[in-house]
C-alpha cells in the first residue's frame, strides 16, 4: 500500500440547514480517533485544525437560511481544498453538506491548475442539486451539486468559471429527491444510482463502471460521503434520516473499492450531527469507513474486476 499524506481540516459548518449540531462533527471525528486510525495504516497525518469562514455580514432573508455565512464558508473552504490538494490528500471533517460548495470548488480549481479532469462521487440519499431559486426548504446543504455544475442563481457565491461536466459526477444511494431536482436531473448526464439499482445489481457494479471512467480519463476524484447515505438504523447521527439506506457492508465495500482503485484525491465526511448520536456509534462508523478508504482490510487480495 502506498503511504499518503492525509491532511485533516475541521469544517464545522452548521449553516446549511436549520437543525444545529454538525458544528460538533470535527471534535467527534478527532475523539473517535480518525488520525490514529489512518496513522496505524502507515499514512502521514497533518491536522491543520479547523477552518473558519471568511468574514461575512448576516442579513435577514425570508427564504434562504444563513446565506452570507455559507458564502463565507465557501470562500474559505475552497482555499483550504486547493492548499490541501497541493500537499496531499485533504480530508474534510464536517460539518453539514454545504461545506462541499467550497471543497468541490477548490478541487475544481486545483484540477484545472494541474490540467486534469475532476470527477465527483456523491454518496448520499439526496441529490443536493437545488439552486437558491428552486429549494423549498431554503437549506443550502441541498445545493452543492447545483452550484458546481454551473446552475443559475448562486448570487454572491464565488464564480464557478468552468463548471464541472455533468458526466463526471455519480450520485450513489439516492432515495429522496425533490420534484424540482428530479426534473432538472433528468435533463442532465449526471450518473444516478438509486437504491433500486443497488438492490438489483449490487453496489459494486455501478461503482466499478464509474471508477473505470475516472481511470480511463486520468482523472482526480473527490468523494463526498453524507452520513445519510447509510441506513439510519446503523447511522442515527443525522438530521435528515431517510430509511432504506446503504448497509455497513455496502458502505465498506465502496470504500475498499475506492482504495483499491487508487483514484481518490480528496474526501468530505459530512452531515454527522453528534448531538443525535448514540454512544458515538455513527462517528465511529464514519472513522471506520474512512479507514477502509485508506487501506484497512481483513486480508490482502489480488485486485479483480467486478
Ligand atoms: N432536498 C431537501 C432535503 C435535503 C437535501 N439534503 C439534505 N436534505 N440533507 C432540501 O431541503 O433541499
Ligand atoms: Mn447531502
Ligand atoms: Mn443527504
Amino acid at each position: 500500500m502506498t503511504a499518503q499524506t492525509c491532511i485533516l481540516y475541521g469544517a464545522p459548518v452548521d449553516s446549511g440547514k436549520r437543525r444545529r449540531g454538525c458544528l460538533m462533527g470535527p471534535d467527534a471525528y478527532r475523539t473517535a480517533g480518525l488520525a490514529e486510525a489512518l496513522e496505524s495504516l502507515g499514512h502521514r497525518i497533518k491536522d491543520r485544525g479547523n477552518v473558519t469562514p471568511a468574514a461575512y455580514e448576516a442579513k435577514p432573508h425570508s427564504r434562504l437560511h444563513a446565506l452570507e455565512e455559507t458564502i463565507g464558508w465557501t470562500e474559505a473552504l475552497a482555499e483550504a481544498a486547493q492548499a490541501g490538494l497541493q500537499d496531499g490528500l485533504p480530508i474534510f471533517l464536517g460539518g453539514d453538506h454545504a461545506l462541499a460548495l467550497g471543497t468541490v470548488l477548490g478541487a475544481m480549481r486545483h484540477a484545472q491548475a494541474v490540467n486534469r479532469p475532476l470527477f465527483v462521487l456523491w454518496l448520499d440519499a439526496h441529490s443536493d442539486f437545488h439552486t437558491p431559486a428552486t429549494t423549498d426548504s431554503g437549506n443550502l446543504h441541498g445545493t452543492p451539486l447545483g452550484y458546481v455544475t454551473g446552475r443559475p442563481d448562486f448570487h454572491g457565491f464565488p464564480d464557478v468559471h468552468t463548471p464541472l461536466p455533468q458526466e463526471n459526477i455519480a450520485i450513489v444511494g439516492l432515495r429522496s429527491v425533490d420534484e424540482a431536482e428530479r426534473a432538472a436531473l433528468q435533463e442532465t448526464t449526471i450518473q444516478r444510482v438509486d437504491m433500486r439499482e443497488i438492490d438489483e445489481t449490487g453496489i459494486a457494479r455501478p461503482l466499478a463502471r464509474f471508477l473505470d471512467q475516472v481511470s480511463a480519463a486520468g482523472g482526480m476524484l473527490h468523494v463526498s460521503l453524507d452520513v445519510d447515505f447509510l441506513d439510519p438504523s446503523v447511522a442515527p447521527a443525522v438530521g435528515t434520516t431517510v430509511p432504506g439506506g446503504a448497509t455497513i457492508r455496502e458502505a465498506h465495500l465502496v470504500m475498499e473499492m475506492l482504495h483499491d482503485s487508487g483514484l481518490m484525491t480528496s474526501l468530505d465526511l459530512v452531515e454527522l450531527n453528534p448531538f443525535l448520536d448514540e454512544r458515538g456509534r455513527t462517528a465511529q462508523l464514519m472513522v471506520d469507513l474512512a479507514a477502509s478508504a485508506l487501506g484497512r482490510r481483513v486480508f490482502d487480495r489480488p485486485t479483480r474486476a467486478y
